[in-house]
């Protein structure tokens, strides 16, 4: 090995030289410069690591987000830290785990919306840059912190989607507006929540629907079993209505009423609904039967999840700041188009 050092290294080293260099000092020259710049790339480009905390790591649209963020990771050369945040005490104590540990930055989706200024200003404190997805930070003063880093959904435009999806199916079914109503389940303490259900109920207003006819089911939590509980509440007040529409925030919230409608005897016949996230509801549209879980919006987890680990790396590794706020779309799958559409987007094989 030393011998091929010797062979490159002998042109550095012309003839006009008045003291021929020894090959030990040669050979010291070359070690300590090799280390010096070993040191100097270390201390380019100390490792990269990034945190990515969710509210609700057992819901599917989660999962995803996780997943696509661990391809960013492995693509481009970082460190993910995964953390099931589920409460506002779980959320400080992994932003103080992940300052102890050497991680720059972190991804969130709140489980509070409200503890914004309280994670903003810890993430602050620890020198942590900082990008909220999907639930935007709301301030003190109940407007949205515009000043963090965000990337969400266009809300309001998805839920008008959902709403005039829903009416063209009324129509075709030809069902009659005597005997049609709305079922909103809404979760109005988290904004793009509500957006979304008002989006929807705008957009089915706009498409002739009578006001008095569409009615909101409040969930108390934002999952299956809280869309149930609401519904089956709102069922029991109205049992006269024979078709239903239905839509929420994502796909829980419209799963869980398309459950509690069975339990009054109502299907695919008689019902429908539209969600919104489109990963939460494979399992319903694999079923033999259709159910009256007809479509929903598919987002792009690949965005969540991909696009803000990288928007991450690259603030924290070149300083490129992300945008403040970036929004993303939707798209309708169904039980006929849910295979096709979940390949193009790699989301399944
Ligand atoms: C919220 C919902 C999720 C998903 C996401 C984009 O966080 O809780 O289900 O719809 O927005």
């Amino acid at each position: 090995m030393f011998g091929v050092f010797h062979g490159h290294l002998r042109p550095v080293f012309p003839k006009k030289a008045s003291r021929p260099v020894s090959l030990r000092r040669r050979a010291f020259f070359l070690v300590a410069g090799l280390a010096l710049a070993g040191l100097h790339l270390h201390a380019a480009a100390p490792a990269v690591k990034i945190g990515f905390l969710v509210k609700q790591p057992e819901e599917p649209w989660f999962q995803l987000e996780w997943k696509f963020a661990d391809q960013a990771a492995k693509e481009l050369g970082f460190t993910l830290v995964k953390i099931g945040a589920t409460d506002g005490e779980k959320v400080l104590g992994a932003i103080d785990n992940l300052a102890a540990g050497g991680a720059q930055g972190f991804i969130i989706c709140t489980p509070d919306t409200h503890l914004g200024p309280g994670i903003a200003a810890k993430a602050r404190t620890a020198n942590l840059k900082l990008l909220s997805v999907d639930d935007q930070f709301v301030g003190a003063d109940g407007q949205p912190m515009a000043k963090v880093h965000h990337l969400g959904i266009s809300a309001g435009k998805i839920g008008e989607n959902v709403g005039a999806i829903l009416a063209t199916a009324m129509k075709q079914r030809g069902w009659s507006a005597a005997d049609t109503a709305v079922c909103a389940v809404t979760f109005d303490e988290l904004a793009t929540a509500k957006e979304r259900t008002e989006g929807a109920i705008g957009a089915l207003t706009a498409a002739g629907f009578a006001k008095d006819k569409i009615f909101r089911a409040p969930q108390r939590t934002s999952d299956i079993p809280g869309a149930f509980d609401a519904v089956n509440v709102l069922l029991t007040q109205k049992p006269a209505v024979k078709h239903w529409l239905i839509c929420g925030m994502n796909d829980s919230a419209v799963l869980g009423a398309v459950r509690a409608l069975e339990g009054r005897g109502f299907a695919a016949d008689s019902s429908i609904g539209v969600g919104i996230n489109g990963t939460d509801c494979i399992v319903e549209f694999e079923k033999s039967k259709p159910t009256s879980f007809y479509g929903s919006m598919l987002l792009s987890a690949k965005q969540h999840g991909y696009q803000t680990a990288e928007m991450m790396f690259k603030w924290i590794k070149d300083g490129v700041e992300p945008a403040l706020d970036s929004r993303t779309i939707g798209v309708l799958i169904t039980r006929d188009t849910f295979r096709q559409v979940l390949k193009e987007q790699g989301i399944r094989e």
